[in-house]
């Protein structure tokens, strides 16, 4: 059957080449190179072909740049299967940046396999704008988060940093039952019991009856779950780092401490008592999302990073309802809030059945230029231009350009999504838009991130880098222990599991022991030294 297979595509090889041969020829003089990507589809690109980002790239380098789209459920498993194959490849895949394939563990599978290039050479030989952007973004370590174990880097990246994503978590809370009751908003945890006490006896919607839901959330997504944003006032806690965290330069591990049973013992309280709606650990986000835009106003609070993710930004009353809440102090002084340090996607690798690698390099480099990163705005002159003298950021500071047209969440022909590489020279900060104001999400986003920023850890982990050879058991420690660590949450805080009992404590404990935990922070320990 197989070698069926294997006649057929080496004469469709042989067909392709044929057919190709007659066409260069045909074109007279047009030597023109084809650079054949493969993506996901994406249903708010119109037309590639056509599309005037994927134009400027082939006037740029004068290839002939080709797309396959790949049906967006089944992508990810047909480019796993030809590059384990080698078969069936195209020059280089993009558009994987937010999927898992082209990640650890996953990648190494490739690099042994050999299917994919390092690109460590090209970077060296041809990579003035890939060089250019690592000198930039230094302080985010991109070119370090891009190396792997074995010295080389095998992807181009699709790199964002601003304000808005810095962090992933803001506790938002019912302005209106505050004033209703005349309370000011919580500082330290005590006081979060106290306003979530009063909003559940003291009918802050004022229609007598005791409907009022004081704090709830979703497992649906770990921004919008308050019990990791409440933690952070007892110990950092940092979900995407297997709430791994750094003292004085040393990795530590969050939920073996006391801090943690502390703050675990504070929520089981707020659950115990109906102040934390057992609805969180139950609902979905389309229910937490209708409750919080509830017309009987019957939230009291809730987290999520950005506003309009939870609140409807057509719903004018309940966009006003709530106010954003700084990060609360624990009863040992911690007040802290999770960060979350933007990694570099693996949004483009170029593959071993390339023909002119250094031809897709330069390509993928282009799209790192501060120059393609404009192309994301659309076209100058059109949908954005030079900020005029003055003009002033969201952020209330000096604005870099002026958006006409939101070319972003719509069906469009002039940029590729963000799908191919590409580094965002300019943030978010440094636009100036004219819809701003109290009804406006990122308006809204923007003032609440300024109440975190105050807060982040002094150390932090970046991110784990293992060594190959022990990556496939520690990334299988690494697995069972944030299972665990999940699991002691839900049961501890919902009573099924006793905070109380020590010996039940000191199971729960030892079991990560168990699992393997040392190794992982041994491991862990080498990879945020190598960051030093
Ligand atoms: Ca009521």
């Amino acid at each position: 059957m197989k070698r069926y297979a294997r006649g057929i595509s080496y004469l469709i090889c042989v067909m392709i080449i044929f057919l190709t041969g007659c066409a260069s020829a045909a074109g007279q003089g047009d030597e023109r190179k084809t650079v054949r990507l493969a993506a996901p589809e994406n249903a708010l690109i119109e037309d590639f072909d056509t599309n005037a980002y994927k134009l400027w790239l082939e006037e740029q380098t004068g290839l002939n740049i080709e797309m396959t789209w790949l049906p967006a459920a089944a992508s990810e498993q047909m480019a796993n299967i030809a590059l384990l194959t080698g078969e069936n490849l195209p020059d280089a895949y993009i558009g994987f940046g937010s999927h898992n394939i082209f990640k650890q563990p996953s990648l190494q599978t490739y690099i042994d396999a050999g299917t994919i290039l390092p690109l460590t050479g090209y970077i060296e030989e041809y990579g003035t704008h890939t060089q250019a952007a690592f000198e930039h973004l230094e302080d985010f370590y991109v070119r370090e988060l891009m190396t792997q174990s074995d010295g080389n880097i095998y992807f181009m990246p699709g790199f964002t940093y601003h304000m808005i994503t810095r962090y992933s978590q803001i506790l938002w809370m019912n302005q209106e039952w505050l004033d209703a009751l005349n309370l000011a908003q919580p500082t330290t945890t005590d006081e979060l019991y106290q306003v979530l006490k009063a909003f559940r006896d003291g009918d802050p919607n004022g229609n007598g009856a005791r409907d009022e839901i004081p704090l709830a959330g979703t497992e649906a997504s770990y921004s919008k779950q308050p019990y990791d944003n409440i933690m952070n006032a007892f110990v950092y806690n940092d979900p995407k780092n297997s709430r791994l965290y750094v003292e004085g330069g040393e990795v530590k591990f969050a939920p073996v401490t006391d801090a943690w049973r502390d703050g675990l013992a504070f929520l089981n309280r707020l659950y115990k008592e109906e102040l934390l709606s057992p609805l969180s650990f139950t609902q979905d986000d389309q229910q937490m999302i209708q409750m919080a835009n509830d017309p009987r106003n019957i939230l009291g609070a809730f987290t999520v990073s950005g506003y309009t993710y939870t609140v409807m930004q057509s719903d004018p009353e309940a966009m006003r309802r709530y106010k954003p809440v700084a990060p609360l102090m624990g009863p040992e002084g911690v007040q802290l809030c999770t960060l979350s340090f933007p990694l570099p996607k693996p949004n483009g690798v170029i593959t071993s059945a390339c023909e002119h690698p250094e031809e897709v390099f330069k390509l993928f480099d282009l799209m790192l230029s501060e120059e393609a990163g404009l192309m994301r705005f659309g076209e100058r002159g059109v949908d954005w231009d030079a900020a005029r003298e003055g003009d002033v950021s969201i952020f209330d500071t000096p604005a870099a350009i002026r958006v006409y047209n939101q070319l972003w969440k719509a069906k469009q022909n002039k940029h590729l999504m963000e799908i191919e590489p590409y580094i965002r020279w300019l943030n978010t900060v440094d636009v100036t838009q004219d819809s701003t104001g109290e009804l406006d999400g990122e308006y809204i986003n923007a003032q609440a991130r300024q109440l975190y920023a105050p807060y982040e850890p002094e150390e932090r982990l970046l991110t784990l880098i293992f060594d190959a050879e022990e990556m496939a058991e520690l990334y299988g420690i690494r697995g069972n222990i944030d299972d665990h660590t999940y699991n002691g949450l839900i049961d501890f805080i919902t009573g099924a599991a006793n905070i109380h009992d020590d010996a039940v404590w000191d199971e729960y404990k030892e079991t990560f022991y168990e699992m393997g935990l040392e190794k992982l922070l041994i491991a862990a320990q080498e990879s945020h030294d190598q960051f030093q």
